[in-house]
């Protein structure tokens, strides 16, 4: 044959650059389920089975198209285990030493594809909007590489929320509209569900089999495993929840897993979506008066500002990114994090709906499992594979500078200006976690006092000689100032015993 063509599992998208000139009857197309990929960390079980899924289905897609495709199941006796495996397996067989791929979205599988004895060309993956570039040409010579202007530079490049050169509505963003706390009653039923199919059956067969132990409820699984039930997803979530998307943005509620979010990004990521189809139809519903231009605004940003932003600090700070560790944080994960119990409601509800879901939206990644883990002053390696392993959209391209830089603060400061921390009355304004909580949020130390209160003042003084000049938390050191000695003290020495007992296993 002529050349193999590499199709990951985030990649099943018929538009990829390395499909593209491929030539149906010479070249053959490689997809394969292996253990090295399933098992870098500990992914949730509904991850693994809809990655499985959505390739069979993307094979199956292929193969009525008339492409060659050579699949590798895991249960397969010749499965090698690994990609470079794989593609050494198909090379022999078929008689070829030229492969060309799309460039994987972590560092650990390129340098796995670089080192593979074949002749691979590694392609860019242009499902993204900027190319890495651009982006490098976007944050060379600037001193702080702010979301917001690379943001403003993607609507201009896309034309999207643009009437005349200039942003619509006159503003490029509204986020200080999108701050509402959360709302009494929630009138969307969540995401579109979907009933497994055949495939997706026999997926949900083989990975509770092998993938049983793992953190994480297989079952329901109702995720979109391909392009056709993925666009019915994205159309109900326009006409349901986008309109109030903008408004109860960063707000909480224990028992409403997804508000008025939009959860593709998994099928965003996997390929089953692309960024230009998403935005055109979100700006296509502020164009026809169903969603207002706050909502539809602020959530084009996430598309082409923060996603791809995120992917552009990923590439450019490179691979030993993820074990950066600038506030010299080492606290193991504690347990509760896995599913052991906890008497902090946020933490327990959001721990409980990820070991649901594999979903959680992203003021709960970063305000209540984010922010205690950097308070409590959590190794962020350990935060980072938590992250990667739990959710159904993690890949280290997009996690890593969620985690170790917005969240962590691990970086230094290259994606936040300052760190994402919070007492436990930022959760009490955006959530309803803390009525029913063990501990009260008012109480500030002694007796019931929320973790939060008195983690936040143990992070601020840990951290005094590093943030202090930071204007945006000057007001924060002149409150701490303000506190009597005694008091001062009294937190500091609570904070370190709560910390001493989360250490131990106890319950916290
Ligand atoms: P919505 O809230 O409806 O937003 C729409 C879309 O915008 C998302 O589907 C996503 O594609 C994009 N988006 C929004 N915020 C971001 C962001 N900060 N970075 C990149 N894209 C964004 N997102 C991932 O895709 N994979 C991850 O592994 C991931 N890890 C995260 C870890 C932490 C600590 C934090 C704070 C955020 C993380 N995010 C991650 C970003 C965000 O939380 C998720 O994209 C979002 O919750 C997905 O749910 P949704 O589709 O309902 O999003
Ligand atoms: C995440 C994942 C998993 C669980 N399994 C596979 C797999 O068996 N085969 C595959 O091709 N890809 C898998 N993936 C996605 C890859 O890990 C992903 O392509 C890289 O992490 C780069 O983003
Ligand atoms: Fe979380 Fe504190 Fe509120 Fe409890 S009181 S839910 S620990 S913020």
């Amino acid at each position: 044959v002529g050349r193999l063509i590499l199709v990951l599992g985030d990649q099943v998208s018929e538009d990829l650059s390395a499909l593209r000139g491929a030539d149906r009857d010479d070249d053959v197309v490689v997809m394969a389920e292996v253990a090295d990929e399933a098992g870098y960390v500990p992914h949730h079980p509904k991850k693994i089975a809809f990655l499985f899924a959505a390739m069979r289905k993307f094979a199956a897609r292929l193969r009525d198209d008339g492409w060659r495709v050579a699949y590798t199941t895991l249960d397969d006796p010749a499965n090698s285990g690994s990609i470079p495996g794989e593609l050494l397996r198909r090379a022999d067989e078929f008689g070829t030493s030229h492969v060309v791929a799309t460039e994987p979205g972590e560092w650990r599988l390129i340098h796995a594809l670089q080192d593979c004895p074949l002749d691979i060309e590694i392609r860019p993956d242009d499902r993204f909007l900027a190319s890495h570039a651009e982006f490098d040409r976007w944050a060379e010579g600037r001193k702080e590489l702010r979301m917001e202007w690379f943001y403003r530079d993607m609507r201009r490049k896309t034309g999207l929320l643009m009437e005349n050169g200039e942003p619509a509505g006159g503003k490029w963003n509204y986020d200080h509209e999108n701050r509402k706390p959360a709302p009494d009653a929630v009138d969307f039923g969540g995401p579109m569900q979907f009933t497994p199919d055949e495939t997706v059956d026999e997926v949900l067969e083989l990975v509770g089999r092998r993938f049983g132990n793992n953190f994480g409820d297989l079952h329901p699984f109702w995720f979109a495993t391909d392009q056709g039930q993925a666009r019915r997803a994205l159309t109900h979530f326009i006409k349901h929840a986008l309109p109030k998307f903008g408004d109860y943005q960063d707000a909480m509620l224990a028992d409403d897993r997804f508000l008025y979010h939009a959860v593709i990004s998994m099928y965003l990521n996997a390929g089953l979506l692309h960024w230009r189809e998403i935005c055109d139809a979100a700006e296509a519903a502020w164009r026809a008066g169903d969603a207002p231009l706050n909502a539809v605004e602020g959530f084009i940003r996430q598309i082409i500002g923060w996603r791809e932003y995120m992917r552009g600090i990923y590439f450019r700070e490179g691979p030993d990114y993820t074990s950066r560790n600038e506030l010299g944080h080492g606290r193991s994960l504690p347990g509760f994090y896995w599913g052991d119990a906890t008497n902090m409601r946020c933490v327990s509800k959001a721990v409980e709906q990820t070991q649901a879901e594999a979903y959680a939206h992203h003021i709960q990644r970063l305000m209540v499992t984010g922010n205690f883990a950097l308070l409590a002053g959590i190794d962020p390696h350990e935060v980072h594979e938590w992250y990667l392993s739990v959710y159904a959209d993690a890949y280290e391209w997009v996690e890593a500078p969620n985690v170790i830089g917005m969240s962590q603060f691990a970086d230094g400061g290259i994606v936040g200006s300052k760190p994402y921390v919070s007492s436990g009355n930022y959760i009490a304004k955006m959530s309803d976690y803390c009525d029913g909580c063990h501990y009260n949020v008012k109480t500030k130390l002694g007796e019931g006092a929320c973790p939060f209160n008195l983690l936040y003042w143990a992070f601020m003084d840990r951290h005094r000689e590093r943030f202090a000049s930071n204007p945006r938390m000057a007001q924060m050191y002149a409150t701490w100032d303000r506190m009597k000695p005694e008091r001062r003290e009294q937190i500091l020495s609570e904070a370190e015993t709560f910390l001493n007992r989360m250490a131990q296993g106890a319950l916290v």
